[in-house]
């Protein structure tokens, strides 16, 4: 009824399962797997999934995960029960693998949910290695802070290595874009030593106040020059308030150096929506056209890419966005309505009933932009700076 149509000379899958969803972390921790199911269905009542190939996903094999996680984790992982969680006054129960804490809690179902969400973007992956789809989105991934043998930060299980690497098999060069508002530790530890892929995270950086305190502006990989993923890390820290228009014009202006002198086979983004305003852990003033307008400059370069989720802590808004950029992928954005459709189900829980909520809309009080123009230009410097050393 809104004129979706499949996209001509292209193909969008969707990966995605209602199992994920289920899951609960806990009744106040911020990551709510429910937002999933409310992007799923604002994806569906305006018709999307027409557009697409939809997939339900699996479980990701021990096997699939040992590809990046160790043994020892994932045994932990596997058998840990919430009974294991150490609680305050119980000092012999240590934390193993920084699981059992609040923001990683031990939960029931947990190694389901995790296979799950590493299954989604295995899925997405192998769907771009085979050449059946163009861009992939894996909205239950994007766990960008988990690390080889620890949890972290709401992440268990790196999905995002985990696609990467498959994509390497057949791609020579990865080019991992972060708009999460943290910093994308994990992925960037993963592929620290290596000139394969080049990650660019764009995040509020305040090291003793916000997690995860790194990727400072410096930080760009092996300071050795022997070292091949010297300059294949960029960071962009940023402060609180940004606004749609400086963060456009910045992701735009990095991103296409970027572009320019790694000549990426493949993108991976992960489109984490804390960075929106309104969320309840993030600090920036980005709308829902600021966030989507990076997918759709992505999508312009025209080289296979895979959409990853992540944060996204006020649900409402986490659906909006992932939808809309659901809608810019199979390019329908011109033809969706930007008022949400009378039969989406939980309508009245957007609160307002338009897809592009306004900066009013989304905070009760406007929060002062810290991020001056002299500061953004330094950073652009920067990130030229160092893509000098770069050539393929
Ligand atoms: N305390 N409950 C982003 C990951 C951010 C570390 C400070 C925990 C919270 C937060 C958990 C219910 C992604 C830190 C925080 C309080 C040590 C973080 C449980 C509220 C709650 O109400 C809460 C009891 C919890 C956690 C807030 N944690 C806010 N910020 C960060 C992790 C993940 O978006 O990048 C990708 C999915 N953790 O700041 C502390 C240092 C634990
Ligand atoms: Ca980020
Ligand atoms: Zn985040």
């Amino acid at each position: 009824e809104y004129n979706i149509v499949r996209p001509k000379g292209y193909t969008v899958s969707y990966h995605a399962t209602d199992e994920m969803e289920k899951h609960h972390f806990g009744q106040t921790h911020p990551m709510k797997p429910w937002r999933l199911t409310l992007t799923k269905s604002l994806v569906t009542s305006y018709g999307m999934p027409f557009a697409m190939d939809n997939y339900n996903t699996r479980h990701a094999t021990y096997e699939e995960l040992n590809a990046f996680h160790s043994s020892d984790y994932l045994d932990y992982l596997a058998t840990a029960a919430p009974e294991d969680q150490p609680r305050d006054q119980d000092s012999e129960k240590e934390p193993k693998f920084n699981l059992g804490g609040s923001d990683c809690p031990l939960f029931h179902g947990l190694y389901d949910y995790c296979s799950m969400s590493a299954g989604t973007s295995l899925d997405a992956a192998r769907k771009i290695c085979n050449k059946q789809s163009d861009i992939a989105i894996a909205w239950g991934g994007g766990l960008h802070h988990a690390k080889k043998s620890e949890a972290s930060g709401f992440c268990y299980i790196n999905d995002i290595v985990l696609a990467i690497l498959q994509l390497l098999r057949l791609y020579p060069r990865v080019l991992y874009i972060d708009i999460d508002v943290h910093h994308g530790d994990g992925v960037e530890e993963a592929f620290y030593s290596t000139d394969r892929v080049m990650t660019v995270s764009f995040h509020k950086y305040h090291p003793e106040t916000f997690f995860p305190g790194t990727g400072g502006l410096e930080d760009n990989g092996p300071k050795s020059e022997h070292n091949p993923g010297a300059h294949h890390a960029i960071n962009i820290p940023l402060n609180d308030g940004i606004t749609d228009e400086q963060y456009e014009n910045l992701f735009k202006t990095v991103i296409g150096s970027v572009n320019e002198r790694f000549r990426p086979s493949a993108i991976a983004l992960q489109c984490g929506a804390d960075s929106l305003a309104g969320d309840r852990l993030g600090r920036f003033n980005l709308r829902v056209q600021g966030h989507g307008a990076c997918v759709r400059y992505c999508k312009s370069l025209g080289v296979p890419m895979i959409l990853f989720g992540g944060g996204g802590y006020t649900p409402r808004n986490v659906a909006r966005a992932w939808a809309y950029e659901t809608s810019i992928a199979i390019g329908a954005e011109a033809s969706i309505p930007s008022t949400i459709p009378e039969h989406a189900p939980w309508r009245s829980h957007f609160i307002h009933d338009t897809l592009f909520p306004t900066l009013s809309q989304s905070l009760s009080e406007p929060r002062n932009n810290r991020n001056t123009e002299k500061r953004l230009r330094e950073i652009v410097a920067h990130v030229n700076e160092q893509l000098r050393f770069v050539q393929h």
